[in-house]
C-alpha cells in the first residue's frame, strides 16, 4: 500500500491513545483500583498547603515519551502504537498529542524537556531551530487548551556525537560555539512556553583522563557559558531560575557536577549563585555514594535548593537505573526536608524515571506515575505528622542545647576565643559526653508514623 506524505501529518492516526483510560481519580487507600490514586489527593490541604502545590509534579518527555526498552544487550521492546518509527517533524507533532492526552489523564501539571526530545535535529542547525519551531507552536497551543505547563526546559549536549569530548567543556571551539547557540534557542523556546526553570545538566561535561585534559581552562569554559546563558536570558526577559544538577558519573569517569557539594562549590568559585540552584536527583545522590537526604539538606541549608528529579537506583546495581519512586521512606525523608524549606517553587518534583524494558505497555506509563505520585503523598502525609508532633525536632534542639547560652552561645554568637575556651576546659577538667544519639529510638519513631 502507497502511503502519501499527507498520510502521515497532524491530524494524528488516532483520536485517543490511551482510550482504557480515564482521568485518574483519588480514591482513598481502600480502593482497589489500579488505575486511581490511593493517597495523592492534589485538593486536599498539608500544612496548609495543597498537596499538588507542595508536589508540583512533572512528567518527563524524554524517558516516558522517547524511551523504547533498548538497552546495550537488546532492541526496544516498548509497543507505542502511536509512533511511526520516524525521525519526522509529524510524529514529533503526534506525540504533542499522546503526551498531553498523558498528562491531563493523570492531572500533572507540569512537564519537562529537552529540545531533542520533542523535535528531531535536521541536516543543518537552522533546519534543526525550524523543527523545534514547528513543535513548540504545537505544544504552546496544547498548554493553552489543557493548562499544563512547563516546569523546565534544557537542551541535550551529549546525544549527538560532535559532543563525545562535551560540549561548554570541549576542547574544541566551535563545539562550545555550536553549544552556546543550541542553549540559546532552548531558553528562547523555554521563555516562549512560559517555562519557569531551565536546567543545566553536565551531560558529557567532565573527563575520561587527565593525561588529554586542561581541567582548569574546561572549568572556566563552563562558567563563562552558564554566565552567557544567564546574560542572553535576562536580555530577552526570561527571569525563572537556572538549576544545575549534580550527577557524579555517567557518562564520562569524572563528571564536573559530583554532587551538592561540588555544584556548590563550582557555583561560588565563580560567582553564579545569584541565579544557579541545585536540581538534585535520587538516583545521582546515591551513584555519590550519598543519601537522597543528605543531598536535600546539604542544598536547603545553603539556600540553594531549587527543584527534585525524583526517581531511584537499584540498590543491588551499581548504575542509573532512573526507576520510578516507590520507597516510603525515602519519600519522608525528602519531604521533610522540603517542608522544612516551605516548599520547592518555582521548582517542582519531576519524574526522571522510566518504566523497565519488560513493561512494555502503554498502560504502564499510567501505572509507574500512579505510583510515583502516591509515594510522594504519602512522604509529604507522614513528614508533615512527624513535623506536628516535633518528633525529630525537638530531641535536635535539646541534642545542641549546650550551644544555647554559657561557653556555646558564646561561640556562636562570635564572641570566644580559643584562648577562653582553653580556659574554660582547664577549670572543668572533662568534657560531658555521657549523652545518647538515640539513634534506635529515633528510627523506631519514624517507623511509627510510616
Ligand atoms: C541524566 C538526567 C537528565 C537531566 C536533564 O541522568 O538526569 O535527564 O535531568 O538533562
Ligand atoms: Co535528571
Amino acid at each position: 500500500m502507497d502511503i502519501s506524505t499527507d498520510d502521515l501529518k497532524a491530524p494524528p492516526l488516532m483520536t485517543s491513545y490511551f482510550p482504557e483510560v480515564s482521568k485518574i481519580e483519588y480514591e482513598g487507600p481502600e480502593s482497589k483500583n489500579p488505575l486511581a490514586f490511593h493517597h495523592y489527593n492534589a485538593s486536599e490541604i498539608v500544612e496548609g498547603r495543597s498537596m499538588s502545590d507542595w508536589l508540583r509534579f512533572s512528567v518527563c518527555y524524554w524517558h516516558t515519551f522517547r524511551s523504547t526498552g533498548v538497552d546495550p544487550f537488546g532492541a526496544p521492546t516498548l509497543v507505542r502504537p502511536w509512533d511511526d518509527g520516524t525521525e519526522s517533524v509529524d510524529n514529533a507533532l503526534r506525540r504533542v498529542d499522546v503526551a498531553f492526552e498523558f498528562i491531563t489523564k493523570l492531572g500533572v501539571p507540569f512537564y519537562c524537556f529537552h529540545d531533542r526530545d520533542v523535535a528531531p535535529e535536521g541536516s543543518t542547525l537552522s533546519e534543526t531551530n525550524a523543527n523545534l519551531d514547528t513543535v513548540v507552536e504545537r505544544l504552546k497551543e496544547a498548554q493553552k487548551e489543557t493548562g499544563v505547563k512547563l516546569l523546565w526546559g534544557t537542551a541535550n549536549l551529549f546525544s549527538n556525537p560532535r559532543f563525545a569530548h562535551g560540549a561548554a567543556t570541549s576542547p574544541n571551539a566551535d563545539v562550545y560555539a555550536y553549544a552556546a547557540a543550541q542553549v540559546k534557542k532552548a531558553i528562547e523556546v523555554t521563555h516562549e512556553l512560559g517555562g519557569e526553570n531551565y536546567v543545566f545538566w553536565g551531560g558529557r561535561e567532565g573527563y575520561m583522563n587527565l593525561y588529554n585534559t586542561d581541567m582548569k581552562r574546561e572549568l572556566d569554559h563552563l562558567a563563562r557559558f552558564m554566565h552567557m546563558a544567564k546574560d542572553h536570558a535576562r536580555s530577552i526577559g526570561f527571569n525563572g531560575q537556572f538549576l544545575f544538577e549534580p550527577k557524579p558519573k555517567e557518562p564520562t569517569k569524572h563528571q564536573y557536577d559530583f554532587d551538592a557539594a561540588a555544584c556548590l562549590n563550582f557555583i561560588r568559585q565563580y560567582g553564579l549563585l545569584d541565579f544557579v540552584q541545585l536540581n538534585i536527583e535520587t538516583n545521582h545522590a546515591t551513584l555519590a555514594g550519598h543519601t537522597m537526604m543528605h543531598e536535600l539538606e546539604y542544598a536547603s541549608i545553603q539556600g540553594a535548593l531549587g527543584s527534585i528529579d525524583a526517581n531511584t537506583g537499584d540498590l543491588l546495581l551499581g548504575w542509573d537505573t532512573d526507576q520510578f519512586p516507590t520507597d516510603i521512606y525515602v519519600a519522608t525523608q525528602v519531604m521533610l526536608v522540603i517542608l522544612k524549606q516551605n516548599g520547592l517553587a518555582p521548582g517542582g518534583t519531576n519524574f526522571d524515571a522510566k518504566v523497565r524494558r519488560e513493561s512494555t505497555e502503554p498502560i504502564d506509563l499510567f501505572h509507574a506515575h500512579i505510583g510515583g505520585m502516591d509515594t510522594f503523598a504519602r512522604g509529604l502525609k507522614t513528614a508533615a505528622a512527624i513535623r506536628k508532633d516535633n518528633a525529630l525536632s525537638d530531641f535536635i534542639k535539646e541534642r545542641y542545647s549546650s550551644f544555647d547560652s554559657g561557653i556555646g552561645g558564646r561561640v556562636e554568637q562570635g564572641q570566644t576565643s580559643f584562648e577562653e575556651l582553653e580556659a574554660y576546659m582547664l577549670e572543668k577538667g572533662e568534657a560531658d559526653t555521657s549523652v545518647s544519639g538515640r539513634q534506635e529510638m529515633l528510627e523506631n519513631i519514624i517507623n511509627r508514623y510510616i
